[in-house]
């Protein structure tokens, strides 16, 4: 049997950012409850330990979640936005710039910054996602952050750091 490392789904400490992208308000104040439902149903007191922080739009959120991941405050970062096609001829510029900078946040602070950013044709995929028949993604997201911060700490235990 190969020895496997993997983080579970439990309080491993720490507090969490929230960054939620005003634009589509409608659809990702669903996803921003998402997360936090997440982190609350998994042992954070998430009125202690939450912090969540709005921008005016998806693009926005490369900034924030840089400027967050560096403060070394959080544990973990959940950036919520909702992307749709259908509103925007950007569409391409804003999803990509988003899920650039998130990625970019992450790689370059070692803080899990989480991707809850909906990309959708229309509006119906993006309620879908926030909620409804397809789930809540914020709250996905949320499951992402709790498994990345244990798997962290477990790594860093193993190696010990
Ligand atoms: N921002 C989003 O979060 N979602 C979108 O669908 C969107 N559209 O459709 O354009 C959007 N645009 C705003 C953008 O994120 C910036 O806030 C704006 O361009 C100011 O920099």
């Amino acid at each position: 049997m190969p020895r496997t490392l993997e983080g579970h789904l439990v309080d491993a400490g720490g507090r969490y950012a929230v960054i939620g992208a005003r634009f589509n308000a409608f659809v990702v104040e669903k996803l921003v409850e998402g997360a936090i439902d997440a982190l609350r149903r998994h042992g954070v007191d998430t009125d202690e330990r939450v912090d969540v922080v709005w921008v005016p739009g998806a693009w926005e959120i490369s900034l924030i979640a840089q400027k967050l991941a560096k403060s070394g405050r959080y544990a973990a970062i959940i950036a919520c936005g909702a992307v749709i096609r259908g509103s925007t001829a950007h569409f391409d510029f804003v999803a990509g710039e988003a899920a650039r900078g998130v990625a970019a946040a992450s790689a370059e602070t070692g803080v899990p910054v989480i991707f809850g950013v909906i990309t959708t044709d229309t509006i119906e995929q993006a309620i879908e996602r926030s909620g409804t028949k397809a789930g809540n993604k914020g709250y996905d997201a949320g499951l992402a952050a709790l498994e990345m911060v244990d798997l962290l700490r477990r790594l860093d235990a193993d190696q010990g750091a």
